[in-house]
């Protein structure tokens, strides 16, 4: 097994592992079935897996004794943990009947814009006016039942937050198959009832029960067949021969093929952005075989052309993510200076200004770098330990003034389960911070004091760029916006993101944000889709060698600056 195989094992598995016991486990004769020894045996509260986690003696005791039994709670435990979450399944139903739900339908067209946003080469734009004054809305407060923060001075009119939706504490799942066919079916359950409401679809079940029967679908006069409507996740699309999309979608209650032709370029063009896993519905017509949908229309679950924006808030947000504090490449100059302006520390008085006006600060996830996610990480570390990571991220957030909310969720660097979605930091890790810290988990929706925004660290946009035409790294906005078409955070399953999966879909965009805020890609990016903000708030983190490899041109030390009462964004540079 090589080195790179026992990181990922142990990171599937939601460990991270220290350099010095990968190399002890990769030395082993059986370095396998060490590592299932220990994903078996080690202790939930344990964040990082370090040599002295490794009880050799016992494990070739119990092994050469497992070996000949072949059997007890032990290999059995062993045995579910050693197969990741990520490869427990393939997407599916599982066999539940779905009631076809009739009603009318409506086309969504496109709404999609690029938002302007005031951007300065090295501090903050003049031609933006700021108010340090609070409106008279000040102070009204939309009622929460729970999770309810406040700042520690205790005045319970400032920085309301609301935690919406979160799954600390409320993770069920431990990666059973029948878990995976409740999870897809939540899935479609959400999404499609997205769909319906514009188009009259039918489960597949009845087309295929036509096909066999040879009737029921022919218009009485004439040849021309009806036109049928689905709704299905995607479960495969090719290329044909001739350059056509096929489709096949499923629904729980069987599967379809749909074909959209090449010739129909507007429809083709919608049908190249489709990915895997995703839940949509298509309106056509039937081959006389009954075999094949011919596609004329493509309804994702989209968000509604008219929402009812809310009103907003006073005052200001800031967001940022991708910290990597403890990476070599960590610009702490940059962020000193970042620091420095929450303080009202600055020579530009407008940038001062600013400042005062600033409520929330919004970290979506890689707060630091982390130890053991990539082979040879050791080398581009200035600090070896996870806890002083986070030990010296407390001290640089106790440096944030007191009358501005932090709040923190993780990324794939923290020190959490690795599968999505993924709790707040543990005990361990807050406990080294301020208590007037927020932490949640990823994904999160937070309530700024009635500003909605929904926080994801964001890794599903590397699936994103690979797999659909026209979204780049420079853009991260724009696959924020194919998420929020297709009302989900990380539709495609089984490649970059580990889905856990969990009873409830916590990646279904249920409630429309006002704000989605995402990271992980290092480049920032602010687009507008309807009635959203789409930020990516970059990162604090200098190119790194593997990034210099794949030619990955980060966008550091940039921070968006959001007012919670016209979401008028602005950047500034550090
Ligand atoms: O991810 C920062 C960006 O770099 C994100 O787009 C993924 C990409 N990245 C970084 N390291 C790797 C490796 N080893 N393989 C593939 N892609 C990678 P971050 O989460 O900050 O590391
Ligand atoms: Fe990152
Ligand atoms: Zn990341």
């Amino acid at each position: 097994m090589k080195e790179i195989n026992v990181q990922e094992a142990f990171l599937e598995a939601g460990y991270q592992i220290s350099p010095e016991a990968v190399d002890l486990i990769a030395s082993h004769s059986s370095p396998k079935d060490l590592v299932c020894y220990i994903l078996g045996h080690i202790d939930e509260s344990v964040f990082v897996i370090e040599i002295e986690h490794i009880d050799i003696p016992s494990f070739e005791s119990e092994y050469s004794t497992g070996q000949k039994a072949d059997s007890g709670a032990a290999s059995e435990a062993s045995s579910q943990i050693c197969s990741p979450v990520s490869q427990n399944s393939e997407a599916t139903f599982g066999e539940v009947p779905l009631e076809p739900v009739i009603s009318p339908s409506s086309d969504i067209s496109k709404n999609e814009s690029k938002v302007t946003c005031e951007v300065s080469s090295s501090t903050f734009s003049p031609s933006k006016k700021y108010s340090s004054s609070f409106p008279s809305g000040y102070g009204s407060k939309r009622s929460s039942d729970t999770g309810i923060h406040t700042n520690s001075n205790g005045n319970d009119n400032v920085n309301n937050i609301n935690i919406m939706s979160d799954i600390t504490d409320m993770s069920t799942c431990v990666g059973e198959y029948m878990e995976f066919v409740q999870y897809f079916r939540n899935r479609y359950s959400k999404l499609s009832d997205m769909i319906r409401g514009r188009i009259t679809a039918r489960p597949i079940e009845s087309l295929n029960k036509n096909r066999k029967h040879g009737s029921g679908l022919k218009r009485s006069g004439g040849g021309d067949y009806s036109e049928v409507s689905i709704i299905g996740m995607v479960s495969e699309v090719r290329s044909t021969a001739n350059g056509h999309k096929m489709l096949q979608l499923e629904d729980p209650t069987g599967s379809f093929l749909v074909l959209v032709h090449q010739a129909e370029k507007d429809l083709f063009e919608e049908a190249s952005k489709i990915i895997l896993d995703e839940v949509i519905g298509i309106t056509g017509s039937l081959t006389n075989d009954g075999s094949l949908i011919i596609a004329k229309k493509l309804i994702l679950p989209d968000l509604p052309n008219i929402s009812h924006r809310r009103e907003g808030t006073w005052g200001k947000a800031v967001f940022t993510s991708d910290v990597h504090i403890g990476s070599s490449t960590f610009l702490e100059k940059e962020w000193c200076g970042f620091l420095d302006f929450l303080n009202g520390k600055c020579d530009n008085e407008q940038m001062r200004e600013l400042s005062k006006d600033i409520r929330f600060l919004v970290i979506a996830g890689d707060l630091v770098d982390g130890i053991g996610i990539f082979p040879g990480q050791e080398h581009e570390l200035d600090i070896l330990d996870i806890y002083d990571q986070y030990a010296k991220a407390a001290e640089y957030f106790s440096q944030v003034p007191e009358h501005i909310q932090i709040i923190i969720s993780p990324g794939n660097h923290d020190a959490v389960r690795q599968a999505e979605p993924q709790p707040r930091f543990p005990e361990r890790i807050t406990s080294l911070f301020e208590d007037r810290i927020i932490f949640v988990g990823n994904p999160a929706l937070v309530d700024l004091d009635g500003v909605q925004v929904l926080m994801y660290h964001g890794r599903s946009i590397d699936d994103l760029v690979a797999s659909v035409p026209g979204v780049s790294y420079q853009e991260p906005e724009k696959a924020m916006i194919e998420m929020l078409k297709r009302r989900h955070l990380s539709p495609i399953y089984g490649s970059r993101v580990s889905i856990a999966p969990e009873k409830q879909d916590h990646f279904v965009i249920d409630t429309i944000p006002d704000i989605l805020h995402c990271g992980h890609v290092h480049t920032i990016g602010i687009g507008r889709y309807k009635n959203v903000l789409a930020i990516n708030s970059g990162t604090w983190q200098s190119q790194t060698e593997f990034q210099k490899r794949v030619n990955l041109m980060p966008t550091p030390a940039q921070v968006p600056i959001v007012d919670l009462s016209t979401l008028r964004t602005t950047l500034l540079h550090f």
